[in-house]
């Protein structure tokens, strides 16, 4: 991989406003924008009984290394007013390190490459838009490779909102 990927998520609330704001928050913190997907919305996945998410992938550059990332993205998640309550639950802001060039990370409080990249739809879609023959630094497929693999049926759709 080249470049460091994030996936931002909201499922409650005014959606597009809390991913706008998260991108204005991060840019505050010197994080720097290089490119990023269209933005999905998608059927909720591991818990189906919650609304609908909007989904969209940011290609950042950062001086900071991955758990000092880390820390910046959860206190954006925080000053949203981010509550954590169940796994896979609603939230009105979720905001994930998908790849950090071809770091190997495997903390307790921090996985890299993100675990779920190679099941889910909603993170693969817009990873094959942005990126398609770039390679996973563990399994050695592109992803374009996983999506075609990928068995995960849940619904994305691409939509006209923007940043
Ligand atoms: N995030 C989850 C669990 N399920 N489903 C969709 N569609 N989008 C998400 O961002 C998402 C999810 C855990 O972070
Ligand atoms: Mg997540
Ligand atoms: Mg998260």
């Amino acid at each position: 991989m080249n470049g460091i990927y994030i996936l931002l998520g909201s499922n409650i609330g005014n959606r597009l406003e809390y991913l706008r704001e998260a991108e204005q928050l991060l840019i505050a913190e010197g994080i720097q924008i290089m490119d990023e997907s269209t933005i999905y919305e998608t059927q909720p996945w591991g818990k189906e009984n919650q609304d609908w998410f909007l989904n969209v992938i940011l290609q950042i550059e950062a001086s900071q290394d991955p758990l000092a990332l880390l820390e910046t993205l959860l206190k954006t998640e925080k000053s949203l007013g981010r509550i954590r309550k169940e796994k896979w639950g609603e939230r009105c802001i979720d905001i994930d390190i998908l790849y950090y060039h071809d770091q190997r990370i495997e903390l307790d409080n921090l996985k890299i490459p993100h675990p779920g990249i190679e099941s889910r739809r909603f993170t693969l879609i817009p990873l094959t838009e942005m990126c398609p023959l770039e390679v996973h630094p563990i399994n050695g497929k592109n992803q374009l490779q996983m999506l075609a693999e990928c068995q995960d049926e849940l619904a994305c759709r691409l939509t006209d909102y923007k940043l």
